[in-house]
């Protein structure tokens, strides 16, 4: 059993992981920037270390001041939360050369995962349904083109060392695809210094549907679900639901085994995502996040499980605390951000929060690190606080959420509060008819050339 682990993140997130500690009674060490020092989970921590000046570079990512303040305050384990080195299949090897217990799963299969070429080839040999497209990299325009003539337009192309839409274009006719090859490619040189591209069918109006997986590292896991993410803008989530209001039980169980079924087979160990597009009824493989995601806890509400804790204790080499058959779906939940940008520019606004306060009662968890006086630095990402409701069904979801907007109060900074009321007078959003062009078709409409 561990007796203290250190958090190697900040903000919301850092929080989530402390409290599951003090919880399970293991006491936990925050790391921070010269930036942060005034921030919460600083405070909320039993102990903290200074890693470095502001820059997240020369702080949470790290890895020298981060394995030297395990060492310093004598943690056993490290939670990388979500972002910063949570993906870092490096990391993760060196943590274990350290002794250090990584919580998440091995260096072996992020690695798998963070190559999407590598992670579509892994997924379809386990079962998982794939969108068609190339077998493996596309080396030429002449295999590109042939790929197209063969599969029909339009068609996508990504970067094998891309995800989270970056390094993507797409051609919609032949005429696209030289430049759309091309752009891709230099694209991926330069932002990740691989142009290895894959080509797939492109999909024009599907859902973001993904599935939460747990597993125990030693061949058992299983599933909790969906969530659709379909609502975002520039490939940043903006609110999130589970279960999806498409899905059906059917297609849930089906799809469900599916993913519990491949991450056992590959003795996955903790928290992963696997990312779906969604559309008339089949879903497709696109993406495996191999980390605990941002929006986890609609899954937590609905599921009624702490996905933290149970990180912590596969971490510590115990077994799942739920057999598939003890997961069963309550109600509804939804999870909107609230980010320090403009509505509708989007554009960061850091500061000082000069009042804040948190919605509660039945059915209200406002994740955040947030409190009066409190000042937003410039240096990172812009979540300020995750908003989650969960109600009986989605009917009730959405009047709690309506209902906790009104009592929530960020006052000193420009935050996306009032872009979440106005998606709540809207007929698609109520009836959940929506799809990944939805969010950003809508912006154009309402706030035009803004
Ligand atoms: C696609 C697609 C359509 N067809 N792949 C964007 C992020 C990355 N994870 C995968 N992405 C997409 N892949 C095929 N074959 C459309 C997108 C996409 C998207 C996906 C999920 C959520 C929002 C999106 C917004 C634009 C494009």
């Amino acid at each position: 059993m561990f007796d203290k682990i250190l958090v190697a993140n900040r903000g919301e997130i850092a929080l989530r992981v402390i409290r599951a500690a003090r919880e399970m009674g293991i006491k936990s060490v925050a790391v921070h920037s010269t930036a942060d020092a005034d921030a919460m989970h600083v405070r909320m921590a039993d102990e903290s270390v200074c890693i470095g000046p502001p820059s997240g570079t020369e702080s949470y990512l790290s890895i020298p001041a981060i394995i030297a303040a395990c060492e310093v305050t004598g943690a056993q384990a490290i939670h990388p939360g979500y972002g910063f080195l949570s993906e870092n299949a490096g990391f993760v090897q060196i943590v274990e050369d350290h002794g250090i217990t990584f919580i998440g799963p091995r260096a072996e299969h992020i690695r798998v995962m963070g190559d999407k070429i590598t992670a579509k080839d892994t997924m379809k040999k386990l079962g998982v349904p794939c969108v068609p497209g190339s077998d493996g990299g596309v080396p030429t325009l002449e295999a590109a083109q042939k790929l197209g003539a063969e599969m029909g337009y339009p068609v996508i192309i990504k970067a094998t060392a891309g995800g989270g839409g970056r390094g993507m274009k797409v051609a919609q006719t032949v005429k696209d695809m030289e430049n759309a090859f091309y752009s891709a490619r230099s694209e991926a040189k330069a932002a990740f210094g691989n142009d290895e591209v894959y080509i797939e069918k492109y999909l024009t109006t599907p859902r973001h549907i993904e599935i939460q997986v747990f597993g125990d590292g030693k061949g058992k896991a299983v599933h909790l679900g969906e969530r659709d993410c379909s609502l975002q803008r520039r490939h940043q989530k903006v609110f999130e639901e589970a279960p999806g209001p498409c899905i059906t039980e059917e297609e849930r169980a089906r799809i469900g085994k599916i993913c519990a079924d491949a991450v056992a087979a590959i003795n996955y160990a903790g928290a992963g995502t696997i990312e779906f597009l969604y559309e008339q009824g089949e879903f497709y493989f696109i993406e495996m996040n191999t980390r605990l995601q941002v929006e986890h806890p609609v899954t937590e509400a609905i599921f009624g499980v702490d996905l933290v804790r149970e990180q912590i204790r596969v971490a510590e080499g115990l077994p799942l605390s739920f057999e598939q058959e003890d997961l069963q779906i309550n109600g509804h939940a939804i999870e909107v951000r609230i980010n320090a940008e403009t509505v509708p520019g989007f554009a960061p606004r850091p500061g000082k929060i000069t009042a804040f306060h948190a919605p509660g009662g039945l059915g209200v968890r406002m994740d955040s690190a947030l409190y009066d006086g409190y000042s937003i630095p410039p240096y990172y990402d812009s979540l300020i606080g995750k908003l989650i409701v969960h109600g009986r069904d989605r009917r009730e979801a959405l009047a709690r959420l309506d209902r906790a907007l009104g009592e929530l109060i960020v006052d000193g900074v420009e935050n996306t509060t009032p872009l979440f009321e106005m998606l709540l007078g809207e007929e698609d959003i109520i009836t959940g008819n929506y799809n990944i062009h939805w969010l950003e078709h809508w912006l154009e409409e309402t706030f035009p050339k803004a």
